[in-house]
């Protein structure tokens, strides 16, 4: 047995859970089921992240207090997760006295071993990020390159702790324990990133209060992310019963291991500040976490998840849909965790009706079914053995033990992968043994015997199954005992459940028939449940306006379709070059394009792209946009300055590689070496609205 501590990311409170937080945190419990039904002693740490400026202007923005503010998000967080069956230990906030304390002993320990130190600094800083920017990392016009929203230029007086001090020890750690960042391309990023030079980070802010104070300099609050990295440690030095539970925190000798999952967009904080604050505050490397697993991004039926979209796919909502193991189930397989991923609604319902309706679902029912008619749905007296069974127990013996090991190599998606490896081979099985057949020897008894072997092997692999989908469906493993007359799994510490999956049955057990677990989603009810799952984007939106003029496109396969691929619907047999056959659009859509009158500043052809042009436009903003256009083939950059132009100014940006990101777009006419450039006549002012 060892201690296993597990934590997600704890989440900000200026958003609400979506499928990205879901995504991490279901992770996470099924890493912490896992290693319980191996016997160990396993904790799981989530909670909510409630400090910093961002919070304190959302919450100036929806006209509360920032307490107040992190109170009812807080509450909606705590709320989610057990809809989704996450059992988590403990939900810190960092609010809480508890941690509050902590970090400022944290605070004071690195500070009388001197690595802060008081100083001014002036740099550009993302909100969005809650983090200082390079010059390098920014986008065209000063804008960050994840938010795509302009950084701020910030001076104040500020600690700066000691980073630079730790950068070859950093570099020694990754290399003396390879498995500290993961996966590789994560680790590779890190490394190039602190061999590139780490400066002295600003760790407290003057030029706003809602932070937690510094020990005896009143006027600084901490730097969100010095107090929030924290949170792992302040868990379990002050549990929630006040208790001590830093026994799961590695150090010398002990078993503990402590790994945290978190997003790729993270991964620096943790591999690089949180053990250089450690260190710097006097643990050793021993004491540093196990791992830092970084797990790449989602994206929603092939789109970017965007704050609407994010919202859209509530994951409660989800969960109340299809059911929480369906929805986790899903996740933990068709993600390849360490990469990104899509969540595809209709991959969703696929999956479904293919690894569970029609694989393990089928699996239970067909051996239940065989054994009501065999065996009064008792466990059978007999138990031959022929070399069918014994290859039989030799693969599914081999998919479990490599369960085990993706399981512990923190890999869910293969460790699900090995696990149906055993469902499909017990399907295969029933058929090639054929109970039915079997039955029908012209010895009665033999028959009888042989009939007994071949569902005590089911019921042996079934015993198995239910117990290893529990990190993944912990109500359908219930679920799934329940119908083979066993208790639901109940891991107890020091008794690892892998040891002996395949157990025999004791002749005599009695078990029942019940309703299907998984039953199979049909073509009507998929369509309805996508329907009501797939959120409506601009582009099925407009699809349903379209559809109103044409009926043939009003389907939801069609919405779905739409708004994966963003394909306008044409309605049939119509001339799309035709402005009278092309489909009508309300007038609300028509208003929501923001039209400016804008003037060309400056224009200079993008290298390596013979087309384009990147212009500065003033449209009235305190800066010009930065619009690429491809308009290379008919103008000469400095043509185009003074020109009045018409712009599309609510485009979302487009990102054409190389650091060129388009903020708008150009209105013009003709083919690509002959166009015309729509304009007004007259003066009008820069940033005049058309409509
Ligand atoms: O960063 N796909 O909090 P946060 C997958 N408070 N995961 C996603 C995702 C997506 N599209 N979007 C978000 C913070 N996530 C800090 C953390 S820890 C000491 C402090 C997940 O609310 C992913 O785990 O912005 C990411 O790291 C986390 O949400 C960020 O949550």
């Amino acid at each position: 047995m060892a201690r296993f501590y597990v934590t997600t990311p704890i989440y900000y409170v200026n958003d609400v859970p979506h499928l990205g937080t879901a995504y991490s945190t279901i992770v996470t419990d099924a890493l912490r089921r896992y290693h319980l039904l191996r016997g160990d002693s396993a904790r799981m740490l989530t909670g909510t992240d409630e400090h910093g400026l961002k919070i304190e202007r959302v919450a100036h923005e929806k006209g509360t207090t920032p307490q107040r503010w992190a109170d009812e998000t807080s509450a909606r967080f705590r709320a989610a997760w057990p809809k989704l069956d996450i059992a988590a230990d403990d939900f810190i906030r960092t609010t809480e006295p508890r941690h509050t304390e902590f970090v400022r002993e944290l605070w004071k320990t690195i500070e009388a071993k001197g690595d802060l130190y008081e100083g001014e600094y002036e740099d550009w800083y993302c909100v969005g990020c809650e983090s200082f920017k390079t010059e390098k990392e920014l986008l065209p016009g000063n804008l960050c390159p994840i938010h795509l929203k302009p950084v701020e230029r910030l001076k104040e007086k500020t600690f700066f702790f000691r980073l630079s001090k730790y950068e070859k020890i950093l570099l020694e750690l990754y290399a003396r324990k390879p498995d500290f960042i993961a996966p590789k391309e994560r680790r590779n990023e890190i490394i190039s990133f602190v061999e590139g030079g780490l400066r002295d980070l600003s760790v407290s802010r003057t030029s706003f209060k809602w932070g937690i104070p510094v020990p005896g300099h009143d006027e600084h609050v901490m730097f969100v992310w010095f107090d929030a990295l924290a949170n792992y440690m302040s868990a379990l030095k002050h549990g929630p019963n006040g208790e001590d539970l830093m026994a799961y925190w590695p150090k010398l000798g002990s078993d503990a291991r402590a790994v945290h999952i978190v997003g790729k967009d993270i991964i620096r904080f943790h591999a690089v500040y949180w053990p250089a604050f450690l260190l710097a505050a006097g643990f050793t490397e021993d004491e540093l976490p196990s791992q830092v697993y970084a797990h790449g991004f989602l994206t929603i039926d092939g789109m970017k998840m965007s704050k609407a979209l994010r919202n859209g796919v509530d994951p409660v909502r989800l969960a109340s849909e299809v059911g929480p193991d369906v929805l986790r189930y899903h996740l933990l397989r068709a993600i390849a965790f360490g990469q990104d991923g899509d969540f595809d609604h209709a991959a969703l319902v696929e999956r479904y009706n293919a690894d569970l309706g029609k694989n393990l679902g089928n699996l239970l029912n067909r051996t239940l079914g065989l054994c009501a008619k065999y065996t009064g749905s008792k466990v059978g007296p007999g138990w031959a053995p022929t070399p069918l069974e014994d290859d039989l127990f030799a693969a599914v013996k081999i998919h479990a033990a490599d369960a085990a090991n993706e399981w512990d190599s923190i890999a869910p998606h293969r460790a699900l992968e090995a696990t149906w490896a055993i469902a499909s081979a017990a399907n295969q099985y029933v058929d090639r043994a054929a109970p039915w057949a079997a039955v029908k020897d012209a010895d009665k008894e033999r028959g009888q015997a042989r009939v007994e072997t071949i569902l005590s092997t089911l019921l042996s692999l079934l015993g198995a199954l239910s117990i290893m989908i529990w990190p993944a469906m912990p109500q359908k493993s219930a679920a799934m005992r329940k119908q083979l007359g066993l208790e639901p799994v109940e891991p107890r510490t020091g008794h690892d459940l892998f040891a002996n999956l395949f157990a025999l049955r004791a002749p005599g057990e009695a078990f029942s028939v019940g309703a299907p677990l998984f039953p199979v989603i049909d073509k009507d009810t998929e369509k309805a449940l996508l329907e009501r799952l797939v959120p409506k984007t601009d582009a099925s939106a407009a699809t349903d306006a379209a559809a109103a003029a044409t009926p043939a496109a009003a389907t939801p396969a069609a919405a779905a379709a739409l708004s994966k691929n963003d394909a306008p619907t044409k309605p049939p047999e119509a001339d799309p070059g035709s402005p009278m056959t092309r489909s009508l659009i309300a007038y609300d859509q028509f208003g929501a394009v923001d039209l400016r009158v804008g003037v060309v500043v400056s224009a200079e052809r993008v290298q390596k792209k013979d087309k384009l042009l990147q212009l500065k436009v003033d449209i009235g903003e305190e800066s010009p946009r930065s619009i690429i256009a491809g308009l290379a083939k008919t103008f000469k950059p400095e043509e185009l300055v003074g020109k009045r132009v018409i712009v599309v100014a609510n485009l979302a940006p487009r990102d054409f590689g190389g650091g060129f990101v388009s903020f708008g777009m150009l209105l013009a006419t003709g083919p690509s070496e002959d166009l015309t450039l729509a304009t007004v006549t007259g003066n009008v002012a820069p940033g005049a609205r058309l409509k």
